[in-house]
């Protein structure tokens, strides 16, 4: 069987818990389709991010990648089509850097496209009435900067493995009580999108 590495990133902005950390350590070691899922949780700090992944990647030698952050505010899942070479933080990361106008790669191309069928995942969310769409910004944070850094990285150095991103709600334990209020969707009903995902990647990889 061969692997396909799912990311999470440790809780950021004053949560106390990340949901994407939480799916993925629920997933990790599960066969899904003809794939093995090995996990690992990346830091919400600049560079550091890209090069946490990169050493998973260079650990477990996957076939395919999906990048998992929270997108918190999203009413659904967003299957991410677009890495841009932009760094502007609206708030610090979790070292206090607040980086504005940067790009994630001198001299990189303005974007990638992801390299997984985000369409066909969407659709197939929807189908199994997860609610989900194709989103078209990744906005200019850590998960941008994370989606691009493993594109990049990817398209250089393993042009086989395609990847994605997959941006998730807050849970409703972020959610209840919150003032101003938060949509959230439950932490399983987030797993199951991700096994779908991870079901539509092995399709598309056999
Ligand atoms: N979400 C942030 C970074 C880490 C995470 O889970 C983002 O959307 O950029």
């Amino acid at each position: 069987m061969a692997n396909i590495l799912l990311t999470g990133f440790e809780p950021f902005g004053g949560e106390k818990v990340n949901p994407a950390q939480l799916a993925v350590n629920r997933l990790q070691g599960e066969h899904i389709g003809n794939l093995d899922v090995v996990t690992g949780v990346l830091p919400v700090v600049t560079v550091k991010c890209i090069e946490e992944a990169v050493k998973l990647i260079e650990k477990y030698d996957p076939v395919a990648v999906i990048n998992v952050g929270q997108a918190g505010g999203r009413v659904e899942l967003s299957v991410e089509k677009v890495a841009i070479n932009v760094k502007d933080y609206r708030i610090p990361d979790n070292e206090g850097n607040q980086i504005r106008y940067a790009p994630v790669v001198e001299d990189g191309p303005a974007a990638y496209f992801s390299s997984l069928p985000v369409e066909k995942i969407a659709d197939a969310l929807v189908e199994r009435m997860i609610p989900a769409s194709v989103s078209y910004t990744a906005g200019t944070y850590c998960c941008n900067e994370v989606f691009y850094g493993v594109s990049h990285y990817l398209r250089n150095n393993r042009p086989n493995v395609p990847n994605c991103f997959i941006h998730i709600p807050f849970i409703l334990e972020q959610a209840a009580g919150a003032k101003p209020a938060r949509p959230s969707m439950s932490l399983e009903t987030i797993i199951r999108g991700l096994e779908i995902a991870i079901e539509q990647t092995s399709t598309f990889l056999s």
